[in-house]
């Protein structure tokens, strides 16, 4: 399986963020990227190859144009008023307060672009974001038009929690969203999104919400305990023309494989029924006993269950990183999935 990296997605190399309430050190770093294309040398287990730069439509089929541009000009703006380093948002239009007009400053603008003040943006914050996309698209390109049956978007910022006008959760485009609305444009009838990140990916979920061409499925940590909090509960099935293709497994803290297989079993059985033309897979590792800020309890031998059953699936699949942040074994537990996948998948041919 071929992998898709820029190294224009290491610019973005926050210092800080802002968790439980305080001032840490940024845990979504370069060096998450860089873990798993040493994994994937050591392990020869393919090219690494650079995306194809697309143009402004593929992101604008997703996000709003005053969200991009907010984005692309925020340095400038932050850096006219003598600032320096990365920004924080701290006030938001919640409830009562209004959405229009849009604030000229942008400490107004930050809050009403961001979801949480957890996330940082940086002089090349969207350079990397744009680098991401282009590796998901790149990644789906391989797939759709090159005819490969598997290929993996190394996607870094990651994207599931970016909405159609919003970042947050260390995500800025919403990477698995544009791939799975560029596979759509270019020839797909149905995409299905399966998000194992142990975040909810609220942000993919709400962009699909109301459409029945992608299906959205999504286990994940109980928002009742965990980030984003807001949205990712199990009664969260869809509306309108997307009713009844959205399907969130909300599992408790501490859940490890014997809790999640059900789930994943739960999920596959949805993803017989509604046969997508694509699976995208929203490839987070945060699940790992070990991962700094998850709660869940996956060792890297289930991390290989996980890929093994993927790929009896049978759909041609794009996967695309989101978090993970046990950066000693986020390479080998991405690997596990991936080389996983792959084995059982040529079992499968044969
Ligand atoms: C991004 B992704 C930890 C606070 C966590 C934000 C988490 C973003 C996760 N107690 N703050 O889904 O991996
Ligand atoms: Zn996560």
């Amino acid at each position: 399986m071929q992998t898709v990296f820029s190294s224009i997605q290491l610019r973005h190399a926050p210092v800080h963020e802002i968790s439980d309430g305080q001032v840490k050190a940024a845990v979504e770093t370069p060096s998450r990227a860089e873990a798993v294309l040493a994994q994937i040398r050591d392990r020869r287990f393919g090219s690494v190859v650079p995306p194809f730069e697309f143009g402004p439509r593929a992101l604008r089929r997703v996000h709003s144009q005053s969200y991009i541009s907010f984005l692309e000009t925020f340095w400038e703006r932050w850096t006219e008023l003598g600032r320096d380093g990365e920004a924080f948002p701290f006030v938001w239009p919640i409830r009562s307060l209004r959405q229009e007009p849009l604030p000229d400053h942008v400490d107004g603008l930050l809050g009403r672009y961001s979801m949480d003040a957890g996330t940082p943006l940086g002089e090349f914050t969207f350079a990397a974001a744009k680098a991401s996309a282009d590796t998901a698209l790149t990644a789906a390109q391989l797939v759709l038009e090159q005819g490969h049956p598997a290929a993996f978007g190394l996607c870094r910022p990651p994207g599931h929690h970016a909405g159609v006008d919003f970042y947050g959760g260390y995500c800025y485009l919403n990477n698995a969203a544009i791939a799975a609305q560029w596979l759509r444009d270019y020839g797909a009838s149905r995409v299905a999104i399966l998000d194992l990140d142990y975040h909810h990916g609220n942000g993919t979920q709400s962009i699909f919400y109301e459409r029945s061409d992608v299906l959205f499925l999504s286990i994940h940590a109980d928002p009742r305990q965990e980030y984003p909090f807001f949205l990712g509960h199990a009664d969260e099935t869809g509306e309108q023309a997307g009713t009844g293709f959205t399907r969130n497994w909300p599992l408790p803290y501490g859940t490890g494989w014997t809790g999640y297989e059900p789930a994943l079993e739960e999920a596959c059985r949805w993803l017989v029924v509604y046969r997508p033309d694509y699976l995208v897979v929203s490839l987070g590792l945060d699940c790992f006993e070990e991962d700094p800020i998850g709660g869940f309890r996956l060792t890297s031998e289930d991390f290989k269950r996980l890929g093994a059953r993927l790929a009896r699936l049978n759909v041609p699949t794009i996967f695309l990183m989101e978090g993970g942040y046990a950066t000693a074994t986020l390479g080998i537990n991405c690997l596990n999935v991936l080389q996983s996948f792959e084995e059982a998948r040529r079992e499968l041919a044969a």
